[in-house]
Parts: structure tokens; C-alpha cells; sequence
């Protein structure tokens, strides 16, 4: 079945950039099995640093779905789910560090964790407009999930010892939350495009904003994978 959202038609648009993210050469590297595991723990490292911004960004968008009074939508309860997720993931981080010899609190961000980080927080402004940052939370959630997902696919060769942090983003519960994310912002994109707004002209410019913050989160993401192989 053919999904038609704009999120969807995005994601086709600007198809090899996307491709670049999720299934970027490290991500290769895991699921051949020739991955440098220094690499490995240089990501592990620097995405913990990472999901410890995207807490207070995720719970930036809940306030803002709270804001909008919308209680039917069921938007607080998935963005809830996330940030419980995000609580096992932050302590999951902590083993595996232990696990790996990481010590996180030794762990400086390099360059392109801190530009991520920054640009979560510009996200966070309250003039963002829900609709945008919904957009960008999708995207930064579904770029790990198809990554991931594609090291568990049949046929991948994915080291034993990095099947669990595969399992993470990869698993189909993820996977669905993904999808209820996709359902939020093509839900609230398709409001501000069908100009139901009474300001067309601002609801034009919210989903074109949407798009470039999508395509901005794509080049974070690649960098952030460039930086994890030592190629950065
Ligand atoms: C860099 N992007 C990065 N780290 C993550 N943990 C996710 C996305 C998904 O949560």
C-alpha cells in the first residue's frame, strides 16, 4: 500500500541524501561485520552526549503539544513514550560504556555533536513553530530506526557484540513509534499546506521551513556518521 504523506514525498525528493543517512558507509560497516570497533566507541561516546540534548528538545515538543490543547490527537501520549524510551536509552548508554571501557564522563563532544546539539536548542526556541519541530523530531527518530533496522535484515553480518545497540533503533516497536511520529507531522503538515490557517502565506512558509529543517537534520546526521568512522 502506497503511504502519501508529505513526509513520504520528501523523503523520495530528496532520495540520495536520505539514502546518505541511513545507510551511510559506518552503517555499512556494522552490518558487513568489518566495522573498526574505535569507531564504534567513538559513536557510542559522542550519541550519548547527543541524546542527552535531545531529552529537553523532545520535551520542548511535548510542551508545545500540550500547548495546543489538542487532548484527541493522542500527540502527548506517543511524545511521552519517547521520552520514556529515552530513559532506558541514557541508561543503556551507561552500561555499554561500562561494557566497552568508555568513560563517559571523559567524553568531549567533538564538532559535529556540538553543531547537532546546538541546533536542537535553536529548535527548541519558542517561536518554532510545532509543525517544524515535529518534522525534525521524525526525522532525527527514523534516520536511526532504518539505519539500524537494515544491520538486523537477513543476510547481515552484524558482530554479535553490536546486535543489542542494533536491537535499539532496529527492533519493530521503534519501528511503530517511528510511524506515530511520521503520523504527527504529516498530520500537522497537511493542516498548514491545505492553508486551513488563515494566514496561507504563513502556513506556506511553515511547511517549506519543515522541509529544510528536515533536509538540515539529514546533513547532521551524515556528519555525525562521518565524524563516528573518523572520516569527518
Ligand atoms: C545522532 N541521531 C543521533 N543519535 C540518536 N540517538 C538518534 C538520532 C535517535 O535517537
Amino acid at each position: 500500500v502506497p503511504y502519501g504523506g508529505m513526509t513520504d514525498t520528501w523523503a523520495k525528493k530528496h532520495r540520495l541524501i536520505y539514502i546518505g543517512a541511513t545507510r551511510h558507509p559506518f552503517i555499512l560497516s556494522i552490518r558487513d561485520g568489518t566495522v573498526d570497533l574505535s569507531a564504534f566507541k567513538r559513536w557510542l561516546g559522542q550519541d550519548y552526549i547527543f541524546v542527552r540534548a535531545f531529552v529537553p528538545f523532545v520535551a520542548s515538543v511535548l510542551i508545545r503539544a500540550y500547548k495546543k490543547g489538542d487532548e484527541s490527537s493522542g500527540d502527548m501520549e506517543v511524545i511521552l513514550s519517547g521520552l520514556g524510551s529515552l530513559n532506558d536509552e541514557i541508561a543503556w548508554f551507561k552500561q555499554e560504556a561500562s561494557k566497552w571501557g568508555v568513560d563517559l564522563s571523559q567524553v568531549a563532544p567533538e564538532k559535529p555533536t556540538q553543531h547537532y546539539c546546538r541546533f536542537l536548542e535553536e529548535l527548541m526556541r519558542p517561536e518554532v513553530d510545532y509543525t517544524v519541530a515535529t518534522a525534525a523530531f521524525w526525522a532525527i527518530e527514523t534516520v536511526y530506526q532504518e539505519s539500524f533496522a537494515h544491520c538486523l535484515e537477513e543476510g547481515s553480518k552484524t558482530p554479535p557484540e553490536l546486535q543489542e545497540a542494533c536491537q535499539r533503533w532496529g527492533n519493530d516497536g521503534f519501528g511503530h513509534y517511528c510511524s506515530s511520529l511520521r503520523n504527527i507531522a504529516d498530520r500537522q503538515l497537511e493542516k498548514a499546506a491545505s492553508g486551513s490557517e488563515p494566514l496561507v502565506k504563513v502556513s506556506e512558509d511553515v511547511v517549506s521551513k519543515a522541509e529544510v529543517t528536515f533536509l538540515r537534520v539529514l546533513e547532521y546526521e551524515v556528519d555525525f556518521w562521518n565524524m563516528s568512522c573518523g572520516t569527518a
